[in-house]
C-alpha cells in the first residue's frame, strides 16, 4: 500500500480559525483524509503550531504549513508504505528535526499522521477503528458547563462534565447526557435567565456564574431530576495553569487567591459535597510534586487526570508514573505531533495501570478521527465536549455507528 499522493489545503475550525486538512491517497485505491485541531488552553510543552503572521485571519494563516506539508512531507514520504504508520511518523520526526515540531510544525505533521492512519485502514477496505482491533466503545466525557478559557463568565474551572459510566452501553449514555443537558438548559434560564444559554466553545452552557459550587449544584440537581444519579458522576477539567499567578503561586477561585494546599483543600471539599469521579489538570503545569500530593490524597477516590502536565509526551508521562502525579492520562495527538508518539505515551501510562481518555481540542473540525482512535486504542473514555455544536455531536455520532457494528460493548471503569 505505497502511498501516492499527499496534498494539503487551509480550511477553518470551529472557531473560524485556519487550519489544515490532508488528503492521502495510496497505490491501492485507499484515501484518508485528516484535519489538525488547535487548543485555547495549550499546555507550555505542547508541539508548536505552525502560524503564518501578517495580516491574513489575524496572523493565524496556515499557508506555511500546507506549503511545508506539499513540497516537504509530501514528497518525502511518496512512495513510502503507509503501513507500518511508525515508518511514515519516524519519517516527518526526522525531516523536522526538533524536539517540538517548530520546523514543520506540529499542526502538518499530526494532519499527515491522522490522514495515513486513515488511508492504510482504507486501503485494506477495514474502518479505522477495526484496522486498529478496537472492540469496545469509550465512556464519554460530556463537559456541560465551559468556563475558563473556553467562556466568556467568572467561572475559574473550564470545564465541568457528566460521565454516565454506570449506563448499560454508550448510546445509553449519551441519551442520558442530552436528557441531563436539556434539563441543565431549563434550570439555568429560570435561575440566570436567557442569556445563560449562550454556548462556549465547546457547546456547553456558559452561564453568568463565577463560583464552581454555582456549576456544580447545577449538573447534580440536573443528574437526580432526570434519575440517573446512581449512574452518572461528575467530572471536571481545572485546566488550573490558566487561574495560576506565576509571580506569587497563587491560584484564583472563586474570588480569592489562594496557595497550593488550600487548592487542594477546596477540592477535597467539593469532593465531599458533589459525586465527582474525575478531575484533569487540578494544579498548574509544572507542579508534579503538587499533582503527586494531590493524587496521594484522593486518587482512591477519584480519577486525576494529567493533560497540560504531560502533554501526551512520553518522557513527561515517564515522569508523571514516576512521580505517582496522576492515574490518569489525556491524550491529545496534536500535543505531540504523531498517532506513533500518541500512543506511546498512551503505553507507557497503560502498563503503569493508568487509564487513558482520547481528547478533542477547544477548536475542532468535522473530522471523526479521534473516535476511531479512542475504540482503535482500547482508551476506556472519551472527552468532546457537550452534545451539541456540529464539530461535537460528529464524533459521538460515529461513535454511534461503531457501536451499531460491534455491539453494546462497554467500557467499565466506576
Ligand atoms: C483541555 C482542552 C479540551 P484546549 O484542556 O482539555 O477540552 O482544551 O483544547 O483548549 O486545550
Ligand atoms: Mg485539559
Amino acid at each position: 500500500m505505497k502511498i501516492k499522493s499527499v496534498f494539503a489545503r487551509e480550511i477553518i475550525d470551529s472557531r473560524g480559525n485556519p487550519t489544515i486538512e490532508v488528503d492521502i491517497k495510496t497505490e491501492s485505491g485507499g484515501f484518508g483524509r485528516a484535519s489538525s485541531p488547535s487548543g485555547a488552553s495549550r499546555g507550555l510543552h505542547e508541539a508548536v503550531e505552525l502560524r503564518d503572521g501578517g495580516p491574513r485571519f489575524h496572523g493565524k494563516g496556515v499557508l506555511k504549513a500546507v506549503e511545508n506539508v506539499n513540497k516537504i512531507i509530501g514528497p518525502a514520504i511518496y512512495d513510502m508504505e503507509a503501513s507500518p504508520q511508525e515508518d511514515v511518523d519516524q519519517m516527518m520526526i526526522e525531516l523536522d528535526g526538533t524536539k517540538n515540531k517548530e520546523k514543520l510544525g506540529g499542526n502538518a505533521v499530526v494532519a499527515v499522521s491522522m490522514a495515513n492512519l486513515k488511508a492504510a485502514a482504507s486501503t485494506r477496505k477495514m474502518a479505522l477503528y477495526d484496522f486498529m482491533g478496537g472492540e469496545k466503545l469509550p465512556i464519554p466525557l460530556l463537559n456541560i458547563i465551559n468556563g475558563g478559557k473556553h467562556a466568556g463568565n467568572g467561572l475559574s474551572i473550564q470545564e465541568f462534565m457528566v460521565i454516565p459510566a454506570k449506563t448499560e452501553c454508550f448510546s445509553d449514555g449519551l441519551r442520558a447526557a442530552c436528557e441531563i443537558y436539556k434539563t441543565l438548559n431549563e434550570k439555568l434560564v429560570k435561575k440566570y435567565g436567557r442569556t445563560s444559554r449562550n454556548v462556549g466553545d465547546e457547546g456547553g452552557f456558559a452561564p453568568p456564574m463565577s463560583r464552581s459550587s454555582e456549576a456544580l449544584d447545577a449538573i447534580s440537581e440536573s443528574i437526580e431530576e432526570c434519575g440517573y444519579s446512581r449512574i452518572v458522576g461528575i467530572g471536571m477539567d481545572a485546566a488550573a495553569s490558566s487561574f495560576y499567578r506565576e509571580s506569587d503561586g497563587k491560584y484564583f477561585m472563586d474570588g480569592n487567591y489562594l496557595e497550593r494546599g488550600q487548592l487542594i483543600d477546596y477540592y477535597g471539599g467539593l469532593l465531599e459535597q458533589y459525586p465527582i469521579y474525575s478531575i484533569e489538570d487540578p494544579l498548574f503545569e509544572e507542579d508534579f510534586e503538587g499533582f503527586a500530593e494531590f493524587t496521594e490524597k484522593f486518587g482512591n477516590k477519584i480519577q486525576v487526570v494529567g493533560d497540560d502536565l504531560v502533554v501526551t509526551n512520553a518522557e513527561r508521562v515517564q515522569k508523571a508514573v514516576e512521580m505517582k502525579a496522576m492515574n490518569a492520562l489525556l491524550l491529545k495527538v496534536n500535543q505531540i505531533g504523531t498517532v506513533t508518539e500518541a500512543r506511546k505515551a498512551a503505553q507507557i501510562a497503560t502498563d503503569a495501570g493508568m487509564q487513558v481518555v482520547v481528547s478533542h481540542r477547544s477548536g475542532e473540525t468535522e473530522d471523526t478521527f479521534i473516535s476511531d482512535l479512542a475504540v482503535g486504542m482500547g482508551a476506556t473514555q472519551i472527552k468532546s465536549g457537550a452534545p451539541a455544536r456540529g464539530e461535537r455531536t460528529a464524533k459521538y455520532n460515529r461513535l454511534l455507528r461503531i457501536e451499531e457494528k460491534l455491539g453494546k460493548h462497554y467500557s467499565q471503569v466506576w
